[in-house]
């Protein structure tokens, strides 16, 4: 190792401080870490170790929503007037499990998927619930992950693929069905983002073959769908301001309703 000379101060018998030479080490003149060349390779571990984890911890974060999923509704899929129990949970290879008396029936819907809502409703008109599962994940005409409306009928067995849908008239965070019209079948109203980034309320009908839309909200910076005590659909804004989805002629309308001391606006995935 190179060296070089400073100097180091003592005091003689005078009580004067005198100045000596003395060798140190190259490294220490210039102010660098004597032992940097062994924090090197601890440093080049730690980016190693970063570089490894983080893509794992995005990953968790990505699926947090779906640890902490787990939703339970009761419907007669099979209009014999006995629920059965649907069950909605990240466990496994599945989400989805179909249980009546206690039995497990069915269990389907790949994780992978990602489902992140379930409803049951009759979505077309014949007196009997269809299984409908909000899910995330690319489709073959959308190959980037993104949010898709899935409609499965029930055979009294297994549940099977009645409407897959890429994607709605825009880009959809959160949806729900309703008796709105007051004909078969309830309508399909999803909350959609807009050109602008907003968000918009759009109602949809099955015509037999898929959905079609009937009416579309004015758009709003934030908006989120939610649902009064009664059932009705709701559009909840900013400082608790609350809008009512309702029936007018032969379209709709969002009326002012009961504002709500506060709003959570977290979309969904
Ligand atoms: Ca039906
Ligand atoms: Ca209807």
């Amino acid at each position: 190792m190179s060296e070089a000379h400073h100097c180091e101060e003592s005091v003689n018998d005078a009580g004067r401080c005198l100045w000596h030479p003395v060798r140190v080490p190259t490294a220490s003149r210039e102010g660098a870490a004597p032992n940097s060349g062994l924090r090197r390779p601890a440093t080049l571990t730690l980016i190693a170790l970063v570089c490894v984890l983080l893509p794992f911890f995005l990953f968790l974060a990505s699926h947090q929503f779906l640890k902490t999923t787990r939703v339970e509704l009761q419907a007669d899929l099979e209009g014999d007037g006995l629920c059965e129990t649907l069950i909605l949970a990240a466990k496994g290879r599945h989400s989805l499990t179909i249980w009546r008396d206690g039995e497990r029936i069915w269990q389907g819907i790949p994780r992978k998927w990602r489902a992140w809502k379930l409803q049951a409703a009759d979505v077309d008109g014949d007196g009997v619930k269809e299984i409908i599962l909000g899910v995330h994940k690319t489709t073959r005409f959308i190959p980037e992950p993104h949010n898709c409306l899935f409609v499965f009928g029930w055979d009294g067995k297994k549940a099977f693929p009645k409407w897959l849908g890429s994607r709605l008239s825009k880009p959809f965070v959160d949806f729900a069905f309703a008796q709105l019209d007051g004909e078969a079948g309830e309508e399909l109203v999803s909350l959609e983002v807009t050109r602008s980034g907003g968000r918009c309320l759009v109602v949809y009908s099955w015509c037999g073959f898929g959905f079609v839309g009937n009416w579309q909200s004015q758009g709003f910076a934030r908006a989120r769908l939610s649902r009064s005590a009664t059932g009705q659909v709701m559009l909840a804004l900013p400082r608790g301001r609350r809008l009512a989805l309702m029936r007018k002629g032969q379209s709709y309308r969002l009326a002012n309703a009961q504002a709500r001391p506060s709003n959570t606006f977290r979309d969904r995935p």
